[in-house]
């Protein structure tokens, strides 16, 4: 997967997108971060890309032909791929977004800054306008981030094994459920018992169960959104439930 991103601030991005599980699949090839300065793209000497916004009003609006000239620049492999412009005022960008955006083989990212950018612009370049959530940015580049970390993790190869058996959760809507590890007894509180059994049908019996009730109590909207669960299950607590009375 390729991703370009368009930016007053590459620096930003490269730094973010080239740690950690990222970082990684950039050494490994898996995925790749072309970054392109719109300000190389000033028409002035001084490198100005914005301008005062027509009609009056207070900020300053980026100009379209830097944004342009920044877009057409962007080394292509595909003839016409996505291009996000990272607003406030996009869809709401959620894990099923991130499996679709996956599927592309190079995605375009469009990071505005001040007021916004001449929407002429966005008009001739932009295919989806996307926000990470409901609160205000100063600039797009970490949302950007934000998208090309969720994407990556379902690019084929970036995680491992281990990493990627943790993250049917989100998926089917529900949290994970709560994870311990050494001591068995810290400051006084135990790991749970049922996960010293060895027992995996119950230690997995435990784990729904943790996760519908944590789900419930910290995002029930999440919950509303669950596919239904039909099968009854052997519940750790005794006798079978079914999802629903959890
Ligand atoms: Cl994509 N950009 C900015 N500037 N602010 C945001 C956002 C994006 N998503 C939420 N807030």
């Amino acid at each position: 997967m390729d991703f370009h991103v368009l930016t007053l601030f590459p620096e930003m991005v490269e730094n973010t997108v080239q740690t950690s599980i990222t970082g990684r699949a950039v050494k490994n090839g898996k995925i790749a971060l072309h970054t392109v300065n719109i300000r190389d793209f000033a028409d002035n000497k001084h490198s100005r890309v914005d301008d005062y916004p027509y009609g009056g009003g207070a900020g300053m609006v980026i100009q379209a032909e830097p944004v342009y000239q920044a877009y057409q620049s962007v080394k292509k492999r595909t003839s016409k791929p996505r291009c996000i412009y990272l607003t406030p005022q996009g869809k709401v960008f959620n894990q099923t977004m991130a499996e679709e955006f996956a599927l592309e083989e190079e995605l375009v990212f469009l990071c505005g800054h001040y007021e916004g950018i001449d929407e002429r612009v966005l008009e001739e370049i932009v295919t989806d306008y996307v926000s990470i959530g409901d609160y205000v940015l100063t600039g797009g580049e970490l949302a950007a981030c934000v998208m090309i970390d969720a994407i990556s993790r379902f690019v084929p190869g970036v995680l491992n094994n281990e990493e990627s058996s943790q993250f049917e959760s989100m998926q089917d809507n529900l949290l994970e459920y709560p994870h311990y590890t050494r001591p068995e007894s810290w400051r006084g509180k135990n790991v749970p018992a049922v996960l010293l059994t060895g027992d995996h049908t119950k230690i997995e019996a435990w784990r729904l169960e943790e996760s519908y009730k944590r789900t419930k109590e910290r995002r029930p909207d999440l919950r509303a959104k669950n596919r239904p669960v039909t099968a009854a299950y052997f519940s750790p607590t005794g006798g079978t439930k079914k999802a629903a009375e959890l």
